[in-house]
């Protein structure tokens, strides 16, 4: 029975992420769903720095479900320091990657543990129930992913490209290094299975979904539910809301639109529903000529919480309707 306002109400829900924009709807999504929610998220910018083992999309996502995040940065801790850098400069050493106190307290205990033996996913487990989190929280995968970004300035690491060059370097390509060897883990699989829905939030497609839709099965395993396929644009009125969405697409030759993002999913996935701001109502009958795609023209804007609570309603009803039509077809 599917209730007036969501999806059926046992029904879990998959959200597929990655940082700063996925993170705010995952957020929006577990205040309305709890431990319904299970938030799958993008590993390909994980990297080793200072010894330690870093994923900032699995730290931005679960510092926003736990509300200790920093609202105005969009990643890391609220009430952070960063006295161990300072010192770190007094070295000599490098400080262009931001390492708060405080987040250094996750990538210490995170390092410790997989070193100990640990999966990806059991740290990250332990890591968004020891702050409090009821939803689930998986890494897209247990073996390493990482993205590399080729430029005309050579091949660079994901964090090299994003944060020390400031995505200044003309990219020409992206390469997601080892995710042949990789899989979706068990639990990332197990979770599809029971979905009632399946929700992409708004993260870059190329740097933040691409890497978990390539991952060898996940297309295969996306396309086999029966639950509607939901993608959320993160880009409104040709600009790319946060990060360096529209330059990226830019130079690897896309068209800077909601439409240019639907094509690429609908390249690799089905897509039941596209969620469009309303700045690009116009844009909807394009989305609506993809096949099998329905266009969802609503505020996508998530500049607080309310908003994120409001977003994530519409995209559980949109998912809801979706459900019945697909099940009444
Ligand atoms: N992004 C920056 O632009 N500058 C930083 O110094 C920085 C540090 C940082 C530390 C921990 C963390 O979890 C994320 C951090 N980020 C920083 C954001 C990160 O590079 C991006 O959020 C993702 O990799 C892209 O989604």
């Amino acid at each position: 029975m599917t209730t007036n306002n969501s999806i059926p109400n046992d029904g879990p829900v998959v959200a597929l992420a990655g940082g700063v924009g996925g993170a705010k709807l995952a957020y929006g999504l577990y205040q309305l769903l709890g431990d319904r929610l299970t938030v799958v998220v993008n590993t390909g910018d994980d990297f080793e720095h200072w010894g330690l083992t870093i994923c900032p999309d699995l730290d931005t996502v679960t510092y926003n479900l736990a509300g200790i995040n920093n609202l105005e940065q969009g990643w890391g801790l609220a009430d952070e320091s960063y006295r161990a850098l300072e010192q770190v400069t007094r070295y000599g050493g490098e400080s262009w990657f931001r390492l708060g106190d405080r987040d250094l307290g996750t990538h210490l205990v995170r390092t410790q543990t997989l070193k100990s033996g640990a999966t990806l996913t059991e740290v990250t487990f332990r890591l968004k129930t020891e702050v409090g989190i009821r939803a689930s929280i998986l890494p897209m995968s247990d073996q390493p992913v990482r993205t590399l970004v080729h430029t005309d300035e050579g091949v660079l690491a994901f964090q090299d490209y994003f944060v020390r060059r400031r995505c200044e370097p003309r990219l020409i390509r992206l390469e997601f290094a080892g995710i042949g060897a990789a899989r979706p883990s068990p639990a990332v699989m197990s979770a599809l299975n029971d979905a009632a829905a399946v929700v992409l939030c708004p993260s870059n497609p190329y740097l933040s979904l691409d890497p978990i839709l390539h991952l060898p099965g996940m297309a295969d395993k996306l396309r086999g539910l029966h639950a509607p396929v939901v993608a959320v644009s993160p880009i409104v009125g040709g600009l790319a809301l946060k990060g360096p969405a529209a330059k990226i697409m830019a130079e690897l030759g896309v068209e800077v639109s909601p439409v240019a993002v639907a094509r690429h999913l609908t390249g690799q996935i089905r897509l039941d529903g596209f969620v469009l701001d309303q700045t690009d109502a116009a844009s909807a009958s394009d989305v609506a000529a993809l096949q099998g795609v329905t266009p969802l023209v609503t505020d996508t804007i998530m500049g607080d919480h309310a908003s994120k609570m409001r977003l994530a309603q519409n995209v559980l009803q949109f998912a809801a309707a979706l459900a019945q039509t697909t099940a009444a077809a």
